[in-house]
Order: structure tokens, then sequence, then C-alpha cells
């Protein structure tokens, strides 16, 4: 017999382990591992979401006629890790070796191939790109552009093709999502659940153990497998996907869901299937319950950035999380971690980020990336923030998001150019800047926001890099035009600003 391991975030009926497994011989090892819950200080929503989603699996799994070695983070045997746990089941059972579907970060990867054990490691078939189609695409393209991976998959999958050609004529209608903020939001937001006896006894686990973790744990309304996750994506369907692709950037003070799906959770966890997802919602285009600019919008976000990020993460090996092109080096500061700010902006998406282990794209690209960068924050730190705090983060599609697309620590792999705006661009797309403390008018003096001024010291601190960028050299002819005076100012008050934030005073 052989043992077969199950992730936290590998909880999916058609797991190419169990494909693979012997039901009548093999045991399914589980465990909730100290390890696994510790190697950065994970939301408490985020753990208490991890390990009720695979107790209920386990059960799921014994009722298929599996046997199942499950270890409770409390069980004294527990040896505190997963390759510790499967060495402490493989002498139990006296197991010839162990099967397992290739896990989603590097540091696992490599701690299972060190083992004194002999093991089989299987690809992770919940994914419509294997890495091998990544690294063929990838193979002699000077730039790894999105959305030409994009039209790949569109055509892998057949999903909104009229033969050979996109439906609509157009691959992409990314011009219609870009609306601002509306007045109104006419979708209740995600589907909650109540605890049930499960998440309730893990609830009291995690407060005992993860009380200092930053992050709310209660009130607790995930859902936790998978027939909960369906209910939760019909909901959305209906009331949240046609107006997806209109607000897709939007942010408001009194909305943290506006039109947005809450899936990622779900799908990186293995409880809802990104092809079914996207099916789905084609359907709901050909029955006409949603336009074609939301469901294109959406199948995107999947099939296109969920796949491609994974395809940079397994491309550019474990080094990628150490990158820091820009060379950053401030330490993150306390406002990331609940700190008092008279930003309304970040307060907002931090304090979200607190209850619901939950920011949109935008908020996490635009308002908390957006900071990072321009105040030149070290990459690493900021990496390790975003996979601490959000319940959908691990560090495949993590850390290309972060390192890639936020920070530019790559040295431009996903971005062509930073993502960085001033504060126009969070007034434009959110009602924050009505109700904050700065004036997103002023450039400079004392209630200048914060935005406005470390846009332009980032320009001016990286000029070298980025002038003859096409696409920034336009922001250095708008800069130069200005008066030496008024430049001189906006750099000292930055730099001010910036030693404020970092001898920890309310900014
Ligand atoms: P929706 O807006 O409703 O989109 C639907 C789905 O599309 C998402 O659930 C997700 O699976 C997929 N998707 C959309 N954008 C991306 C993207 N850029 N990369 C990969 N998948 C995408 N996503 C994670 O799943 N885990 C992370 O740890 C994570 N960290 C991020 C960090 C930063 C700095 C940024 C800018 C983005 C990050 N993203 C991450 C991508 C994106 O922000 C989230 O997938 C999304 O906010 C999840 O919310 P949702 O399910 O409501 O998404
Ligand atoms: C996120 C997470 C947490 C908090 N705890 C566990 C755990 O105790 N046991 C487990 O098998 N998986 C857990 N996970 C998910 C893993 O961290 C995830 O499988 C790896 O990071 C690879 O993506
Ligand atoms: Fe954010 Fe500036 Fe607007 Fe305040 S004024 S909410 S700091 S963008």
């Amino acid at each position: 017999m052989r043992l077969v391991l199950v992730l936290g975030d590998q909880l999916s009926a058609d797991l190419s382990a169990l494909a693979k497994a012997d039901k009548a011989n093999d045991v399914v090892v589980m465990a909730e591992v100290a390890d696994e819950a510790s190697y950065v200080p994970h939301h408490p929503k985020k753990i208490a979401f991890t390990f009720t989603a695979m107790r209920k699996f386990a059960a799921w799994l014994r009722r298929q006629g599996w046997q199942v070695a499950y270890t409770k983070l409390d069980d004294p045997e527990n040896a505190g890790s997963i390759t510790g746990e499967l060495l402490r089941r493989a002498e139990e059972f006296d197991a010839a070796g162990v099967v397992y579907t290739e896990p989603g970060e590097w540091r696992l990867i490599a701690a299972l191939g060190d083992m004194p054990i002999k093991t089989h490691c299987l690809p992770d078939t919940r994914f419509i790109a294997t890495h091998q189609d990544f690294a063929d695409w990838a193979d002699g393209r000077k730039q790894l552009r999105m959305e030409y991976f994009y039209r790949e998959m569109r055509r892998k999958t057949g999903l909104l093709m009229d033969g050979d050609k996109p439906e609509g004529g157009q691959w992409n209608y990314d011009h219609d999502n870009r609306r601002p903020a509306p007045d109104q939001v006419d979708f209740g937001g995600p589907m909650q659940f109540s605890p049930d006896a499960t998440s309730t006894a893990v609830l009291d686990l995690v407060e005992a153990r993860f009380a200092d973790n930053f992050g709310t744990l209660r009130p607790f309304w995930f859902a936790t497998d998978t027939g909960q996750a369906r209910q939760h994506f019909a909901h959305w369907l209906k009331g949240g996907l046609p107006k997806f692709g209109d607000f897709q950037d939007a942010m408001l003070d009194d909305n943290r869901f506006l039109y947005h799906a809450v899936i990622g959770l779900y799908l990186n966890a293995g409880l809802l299937d990104p092809l079914e997802v996207c099916q789905k919602a084609v359907q709901a285009y050909y029955d006409d319950r949603a336009p074609l600019n939301a469901v294109e919008g959406f199948i995107r976000q999947i099939i296109g950035w969920r796949e491609y990020v994974r395809g940079i993460y397994f491309l550019e090996g474990p080094d990628y999380t150490t990158r820091n092109a820009l060379g950053h080096d401030r330490k993150l500061p306390a406002v990331y971690w609940g700190g008092n700010t008279k930003m309304n902006c970040m307060e907002k998406a931090v304090a979200q980020t607190r209850d619901e282990a939950y920011a949109h794209h935008i908020q996490r690209l635009m308002i908390t990336g957006n900071f990072a960068l321009l105040a030149g924050i070290d990459p690493a730190e900021v990496h390790e923030w975003y996979l601490a705090v959000y319940a959908d983060a691990y560090e495949w599609v993590e850390a290309p998001n972060v390192i890639g697309m936020s920070q530019l620590a790559d040295g431009g792999i996903i971005a062509s150019k930073p993502y960085i705006s001033s504060g126009n661009y969070i007034h434009k797309m959110s009602d924050h800047c009505k109700s904050c403390a700065y004036r997103v008018q002023d450039k400079t003096g004392a209630d200048a926001c914060p935005f406005n001024l470390l846009y332009w010291h980032f320009l001016a601190r990286h000029r070298d890099r980025f002038e003859k960028n096409p696409r920034m050299s336009n922001m250095y002819r708008v800069w130069d035009r200005m008066d030496t005076e008024w430049r001189h100012t906006v750099l000292a008050e930055a730099d001010d600003w910036l030693a404020r934030l970092d001898a920890s005073e309310t900014v």
C-alpha cells in the first residue's frame, strides 16, 4: 500500500493523486500542521477556512470509501510538518511510498522531494495550461504578454469562440470595463453561510491558537465545501456577473465586494473548478443573462490571468520571491497591520482585509500595492504581507501578482510599466477621497494627498530606469515642464512625509 497526500489546497474530487490511487489498499493522508499554519502569520479566517474545508473533504472521502488518516492540529502525535506527518504515517501503515499532486509552492515541492521514502509526484491537472504548455508558449518571446497567452487559452478551451474567431469579433472588452464607482450597488454581495458543527470546532481551535495573528475571525461566513461553493457561485452568477465588467475597477467606502465573485479562495483550495465556472458564465451569456463584456472580462481573469501567473511562477523558479529590481528597502509600515493613518483609502483597504481576509483586485493593486511601490517598501516584506492576509493567497498566484505585477521587483517580466498612480486615479474610481483628511486636489502643502507627493518622488528617484520607457516618457516631460522650485518642494515634502511614516507618526 501507498500513502496518498492531500494538501489543504487540493480539496478536489478529481485530484490527480486520488485518480492514480487504489481505494481498496491506499491510505489518504491529510494533516493540519504547525508548519503550514505558521510559515507566514496567516489571517485567522484563512486558517479556519482551510482546516474546516479539509475536515469536510476528509469526511466526504470516507463516505466515498477511502481510508483517511487525518491529523488535527491539537493531536499530541502531530509531527508539525507535512513531511513529518508522512514519515510518521509511513511507519504506522508500513507504506511502500507516497503519491502526491505537485504542491503550489516551491518550498513544499523541495521538502517533499527530499523525503527519505519513495515518492511519486503527479502534475496538478486542475489547471488549463501544463508547465510544458506555458514553457512552449514563452519560448523565444521577448515579452510574455498575458493578452497573447489568453488567446491561446481561449482557443484551447473553445470558450467564447465562434469557430476560430472570438465571440463578438474582439478578444478583449476591457475598454468597456472601467467605469467609476456607481452610486448604488444592486447586488447584495457574496452568499454567507452560518458556521456548522465542523467550523465551530475549528473556530474555537483557531481562536485559541492564533489569537495574535492580524485579522478578525468572526463572523465566519465562507463556504467550506464544494456544494456550498457552487451555491455561492450560482448566487453571484445571477446577481453579480451582469455588472461585473462595468464596475470591476470601482471602490466604495461602504461596499466591500461590489460585483466581485469572491471565488479566489474556493478556486485555489479546489472547491470550485476553474473551467466549470467559466463554462457556467459563458452559458449565462448565450442565455442572455449577462452581457459579453462581463463574461469575457470574467473568463479572462481565470483562463487568462490566473493561468498566466501560475505559468510565470513555475517558469521563473524558487528565487522569484527574493527579487528586488528597484532596490526598495523601506520596512513595511504599521498601517498595513491596522496602525492609524489619515489616508482614508489605505484605512479602508486594510480594515476590510482585517475583517474579511479579502480585498478586490484594484484595492490590492492600486491602493495597498501602489502605496508600497511609491513608498519604496522592501518587496519581500510586501510579498509576505499579501501571502498572510488574504484567504486566497498561495505563493504560486500571490508572488507573481505582488513581486511582478504590483511591485515590478522582477524587473518587468509581467508588467511593462509600474502600476503607479497619484491620488487622481483613486479619486476617479472611488468615493474614498470625499471623507479623507488629505485633499486629493492638493499637490503640495500640509494637506496634500500623499499619493500625489510620492508619485513624483518615485518617478524622480527611478528616472534612469523609466524615462526611456515609451509609456512613461510623457510623465517625465510633464515633470520637467514644472517650475524648479515646485519640483524641489514636492520632493522635500515627500521626503518629510516618508520620514514621519518611518518614525511611526500617524500620517
Ligand atoms: P474577481 O474579481 O471576481 O475575479 C474572478 C477570479 O479571477 C478570481 O477569483 C481569480 O481566481 C481570478 N483572477 C483575477 N485576477 C487575477 C490575477 N491577477 N491573478 C490570478 N487570478 C486572478 N489572487 C489570488 O487568487 N491569490 C492571491 O494571493 C492574490 N494576490 C494578489 C496580490 C496583488 C498585489 C494583486 C494585484 C492581485 C492579487 N490576486 C490574487 C489577484 C486578484 O486580486 C484576486 O484573484 C481577486 O481579487 C480575488 O477576488 P475575487 O474572487 O472576487 O475576484
Ligand atoms: C494554507 C494552509 C494552512 C493554513 N494549513 C495547512 C495545513 O495545516 N495542512 C495542509 O495540508 N495545508 C495547509 N495549507 C495549505 C498549504 O499551505 C498549501 O498546500 C501549500 O502552501 C502549497 O500551495
Ligand atoms: Fe487616498 Fe489621497 Fe484620496 Fe486620501 S486623498 S483617500 S490618501 S487618494
